[in-house]
């Protein structure tokens, strides 16, 4: 069994801060479990290009308000309680109108230092655990 408290996260390497995010990865590809789970600020009045080629993503936002715009695609409002899933590995822009508070979850798991790169992108993480 695992028990831990975002308190446990925070100011550690696993406290990711970003320009427009802050990742808070509580469980990550170590942990064993064949997903990540991180909470996630995304901070007021940015926008972020991200685009999973190599993950699935799903997303609960509990606080805040913005949008997600799928490029090529649709634009759908973020309140608390929406979901949104990046299961076509969509590219997108994430916009953070009031800051938002998001529940992530990543298959394949985060290993924890990754940071989107000028694409959006997260590399693949192909280390085998020991
Ligand atoms: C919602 C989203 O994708 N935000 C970017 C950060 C990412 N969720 C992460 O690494 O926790």
């Amino acid at each position: 069994m695992i028990v831990k408290h975002l308190n446990d996260i925070v100011n550690t390497k696993d406290d990711v801060d970003t320009s427009t995010w802050n990742a808070r990865r509580l469980l990550l590809k170590k942990d064993g479990l064949g997903y990540s789970l991180h909470d996630t600020v995304i901070k007021e009045g940015t926008e972020t290009l991200i685009w999973y080629k190599n993950h699935v993503e799903s997303v609960y936002c509990f606080e805040g308000e913005g949008e997600i715009e799928v490029i090529g695609g649709e634009t759908y409002p973020i309140t608390p309680g929406t979901l949104y899933v990046l299961n076509g590995h969509e590219k997108h822009l994430l916009r953070a109108k009031k800051q938002m508070r998001m529940v992530c979850v990543f298959n394949p798991p985060l290993s924890g230092a990754e940071v989107h790169d000028k694409d959006g992108v997260y590399p693949v993480d192909e280390t085998v655990e020991a």
